[in-house]
């Protein structure tokens, strides 16, 4: 006799989160199908218990059950499936999703091949320390199952290996039972401080293998226990003493939530110590830019050197290299070093993102946004009397030269005004100074890993979950970033994600022309010939075609600064209106002065 059919139904409790207009495409015709059947559909219904409103992927046979789970068994929603064209754009805009909400996002790759493909995005969000659930399939792992050649070929011993230096944990569950607990520890992990992508392998065929056994139903929440990050009083005392009495403060402000309350105890903390604030956009906004407190520009070592060099108590929130943040201020820093994160306990011995040992002298062990709340407790009460502050001048407005970023930084500046604006996604040659954050969505930091292609996926991430929360999305892409992450943009437009793309066109791989003209200063050989094989000219590559080759409104190339307003604002008006704008800026090739000094200077 066949076993009976297992007697839970499915769970209809599917996330707020998702937003009607996107929920009402690509709906399927009803199946009829409310219990739970095969392997893959105690899977689905773990995806829905954990509250995971989307599951970008690319399709792939080897979690075909998974694929009919999500569509035939929850009728494709909670979670929803969010085609991508690329494994990398895929794991990307769960990268973008994890920047602004702080949590993960689900993603399926295909077995061996779409994992590949996926992993320098993994390794992107990795460094970024953003949570993310993946999902892998292979198989079927046992071979007497296995169909000629290409279930051969997608089958391969230790899949996790390929993603296992960057990633938190990873598990090959063989039961739907073992699957679930898989999927519930690895939401749990990654979405625990300090976050990170998570890789769960799913074998193909005990996803399509029918259920035998009825699984008990299942309250996620007490799977996934918050973990609390706080610091030790004792600690926090030390820390308030070292502050209080210190002359000169130095905040390093570095990885920190989207949370406003948290930034709000940042500033309040900085005023009630007088701290200089440093910030980097490396990582998303941490302290209001244009704050009497914040020490300059954003990777401006001039002043964020000098700072370093006269403070007498450097606090470091989870500064992403605290070791290279020292150094500016000379080789070995005077300053008594507070360092409050919890990083250390995800660093591995493969990926050395973890930077080099810093000096520390007290060490607190916590979440910076819990530590930081507490430290302004203490110090609030019985401080020294608040230094009045003058508000930083603003910074010139002069009109650059030629064309080039900071064009694009002047228009953006002058057609977006007030209003709020997300920067999803700058270019490497960015400098801090072009633009003013207030809010912590105000900017979401880099790729995380350099890895380039990141950008166009993780602003489709971003928009995603910024969708009518009433700020605008712009992501700066440098056009090899662009060019290699292009199709995110079809995702973008299909599930009708507003979103504003703007490509600082250079037409070359540039800076990588600078690192051959270092190299030919170095051996005394022709700097003219930098631009070879870096340029992408003969033909240009026409970047607004390829944008409405996918839907997408396209502008330009735009070759005059002149002309760089009224193309932003018709593709604002675009945005509006729902859509995703391209707007191909064909800046000049070159960096600006201090960057071109900086990657090109000669050791004598
Ligand atoms: C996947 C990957 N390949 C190559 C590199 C090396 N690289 C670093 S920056 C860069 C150039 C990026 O070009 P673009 O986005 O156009 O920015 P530009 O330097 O021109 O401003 C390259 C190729 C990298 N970091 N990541
Ligand atoms: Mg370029």
């Amino acid at each position: 006799m066949p076993p009976s059919p297992p007697a839970t139904l499915r769970n209809e409790a599917k996330p707020d989160t998702l937003d009607p207009a996107i929920d009402a495409l690509e709906r399927p015709v009803p199946a009829g199908v409310n219990a739970p059947g095969f392997g893959s559909d105690v899977i689905a219904d773990t995806l829905r218990a954990l509250d995971i409103p989307y599951i970008a992927l690319t399709p792939g046979a080897s979690y075909r059950g998974l694929h009919d789970s999500l569509v035939n068994y929850l009728g494709n929603t909670g979670p929803q499936i969010l085609l991508c064209i690329h494994e990398e754009a895929a794991v990307a805009a769960a990268h973008g999703y994890a920047k602004v909400t702080g949590k993960a996002m689900a993603v399926a790759v295909h077995s061996n091949v779409g994992l590949l493909h996926a992993s320098m995005a993994i390794f992107n969000a990795w460094c970024d320390r953003v949570p993310m659930l993946v999902l892998g399939a292979t198989g079927p792992v046992d071979a007497a199952k296995r169909r000629p050649w290409i279930d051969w070929i997608h089958t391969a011993r230790d899949q996790g290996a390929l993603v296992r230096g960057y990633t938190k944990w990873d598990d090959q569950p063989s039961s739907p039972a073992a699957a679930r607990e898989a999927l519930l520890r690895g939401a749990w992990i990654a979405n625990t401080a300090p976050m990170g992508p998570v890789y769960i392998n799913l074998d193909a065929e005990m996803q399509e293998a029918k259920l035998v056994e009825s699984l008990p139903p299942l309250d996620a929440a007490r799977y996934t226990p918050p973990v609390a990050a706080g610091a030790p009083p004792d600690l926090v005392q030390e820390a308030t003493a070292m502050l209080k009495s210190a002359k000169q403060v130095v905040i390093l402000a570095g990885r920190a939530s989207r949370n406003l309350e948290a930034w709000n105890a940042r500033i309040a903390l900085a005023e009630a110590v007088n701290a200089q604030v440093i910030t980097d956009l490396k990582i998303g906004a941490s302290f209001p830019t244009d704050h009497p407190l914040h020490a300059g520009a954003p990777r401006d070592p001039t002043d964020s050197g000098e700072a370093i060099r006269t403070a007498d108590v450097i606090l470091s929130l989870d500064w992403v290299d605290l070791a290279g943040a020292l150094r500016f201020g000379g080789p070995s820093p005077a300053a008594k070093i507070i360092q409050v994160s919890l990083d250390y306990r995800i660093h591995n011995g493969w990926s050395m993102d973890y930077q080099a040992l810093p000096p520390v002298d007290l060490f607190i062990s916590a979440d910076p946004d819990v530590v930081v709340p507490e430290l302004l407790k203490k110090i609030s009460s019985g401080a020294k009397p608040r230094v009045a502050l003058s508000p930083r001048a603003a910074a010139k407005d002069r009109e650059p030269v030629g064309f080039t970023n900071e064009h694009i930084a002047r228009a953006l500046r002058q057609v977006v005004g007030a209003r709020p604006m997300t920067l999803t996604h700058l270019p490497i040659s960015w400098e801090g100074s072009w633009c003013t954050f207030r809010h912590p969505l105000d900017f979401l930091g880099s790729d995380g890993g350099g890895g380039v292609g990141g950008g166009p996926g993780i602003a489709v991430g971003a928009a995603l979950a910024l969708k009518n929360s009433g700020r605008l999305p712009v992501a700066v892409c440098g056009d090899g970033d662009y060019l290699m992450g292009v199709t995110a943009v079809w995702t973008a437009v299909h599930y009708k994600i507003p979103l504003l793309f703007v490509i600082a066109n250079n037409r070359s791989f540039y800076n990588d022309e600078l690192h051959q003209e270092r190299v030919a200063r170095m051996r005394g050989r022709p700097i003219e010939n930098k631009w070879i094989g870096q340029r992408m000219t003969d033909p240009d590559i026409d970047l607004a075609a390829m944008a409405r080759a996918q839907g997408a409104l396209g502008i330009g190339p735009i070759s005059k600064p002149a002309d760089l307003v009224a193309a932003l604002e018709q593709a604002i008006a675009a945005v509006d209106a729902g859509g995703v704008a391209v707007v191909d800026a064909r800046v000049e090739p070159g960096y600006t002065a201090s960057m071109t000094a900086a990657m090109t200077a000669v050791k004598k």
